[in-house]
């Protein structure tokens, strides 16, 4: 299988997440992508390449240009607005205020495009943001041309960002970016699957109300987990997209024996609609060691995983999201990806075996 990354994904290094109530160094950070490359290196998956810069018109395809602008520019203007630390929002549109206006300044500007507090907007940011949809795309043009697994190793994450605002450690839907493409590369439908533990906001919010986007969603329950306010089980898209959404949240906790049951119930949903490709919203952060999360994969849990997928049969694309900084995030998401390789030669096999026979 082979791997999309960036070396531009490295520019985003943030010093300041606000968690618990203190400035600490992010969880989501570049080494990171160290971990994950080590083992995919020593697993002899297969090549690991850069992609090829596909400009900003796919992002527009998904993101409001205002809003990408607004990126673009914020570190620049945070600065010359005389700033010391990274630009973090202390603001927002609450609703007991206006939602339309955008103002002037770029610490109300932030508030407005800002879903949450976490993650702050440094120098290299938006770049970073750049090369990681790029790996998304790399990975999703390689799987269209030839019907071949791949993995995007996208850093930063994207699944919590919205149609106009990011969070959450996210800037642009990687997944939602990908989807898209592949629609207007001619597939009909594109089925995007959510397994991090924290739900998939942004994804969701995109393509809410479309039947071209099936989205499906395993992760932490929103009554006691971000991102709190999206993420129910009720929640089944709206107009034409109603039918193209499904929410699976599970308590903190839950047994990997209940998760993989639930995971079964979603694999059913996606194969009871007609899709012509399959991206995975990979977050390794239902690990039991992740410091953020709170489900409970060993990392031999997460081959089980990679077998499961390869079930649904679909051309695959793997996009990596969360999964904090402990060693095994490598072995892990190294595992999701050997035993969907794994499983799927076999499924190869059988399916030769019944053509001679
Ligand atoms: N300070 C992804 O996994 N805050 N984002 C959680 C820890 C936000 C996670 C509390 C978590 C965002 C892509
Ligand atoms: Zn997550």
């Amino acid at each position: 299988m082979l791997t999309f990354y960036s070396e531009e994904s490295r520019l985003r290094q943030a010093r300041t997440e606000l968690h618990d109530g203190a400035l600490v160094t992010p969880f989501e950070c570049p080494e990171r992508l160290d971990l994950v490359l080590k083992q995919l290196r020593q697993s002899g998956l297969g090549d690991i390449c850069a992609p090829k810069a596909y400009g900003l018109e796919p992002v527009m395809a998904v993101h409001d240009a205002d809003y990408v602008t607004f990126l673009a520019n914020c570190w620049k203007q945070w600065v010359a607005a005389g700033h010391n630390g990274e630009a973090i929002p202390n603001i927002w549109p609450a609703r007991t205020m206006r939602g339309d206006r955008i103002p002037r300044s770029i610490s109300g500007q932030l508030g407005y495009y800002a879903l949450a507090a976490e993650t702050s907007i440094s120098e290299g940011t938006f770049e970073a943001a750049m090369a990681s949809k790029d790996v998304a795309l790399g990975a999703l043009e390689h799987t269209l041309k030839t019907g071949e697994p791949s993995f995007g190793l996208c850093r930063p994450p994207g699944h919590h960002a919205a149609f106009d605002q990011f969070g959450g450690y996210c800037f642009f839907n990687n997944a939602a970016v990908a989807a898209q493409r592949a629609l207007d590369a001619g597939k009909r439908r594109v089925a995007i699957l959510d397994v991090d533990f924290h739900h998939g906001n942004g994804t969701q919010q995109i393509f809410y109300g479309r039947d071209d986007v099936l989205f499906v969603s395993l992760h932490g329950d929103p009554e006691v987990t971000f991102p709190y306010y999206l993420g129910y089980a009720d929640e089944g898209g709206e107009g034409k997209g109603e039918g193209f959404n499904f929410n699976y949240p599970l308590l903190p906790g839950t047994s990997v024996a209940t998760w993989l049951a639930t995971l079964d119930q979603a694999l059913a949903q996606i194969k009871a609609v007609d899709c012509d490709c399959l991206i995975v919203s990979l977050g390794v952060d239902i690990f039991e060691g992740d410091p953020i999360s709170a489900f409970t994969f060993t990392s031999a849990d997460f081959t089980v995983l990679g077998e499961r997928l390869a079930q649904v049969g679909l051309p695959s694309v793997f996009l990596m999201e969360g999964g904090y900084a402990v060693d095994a995030i490598g072995v892990n998401v190294v595992n999701v990806l050997q035993g969907f390789e794994q499983a799927r030669e076999k499924g190869l096999e059988l399916h030769l075996n019944k053509g001679k026979g």
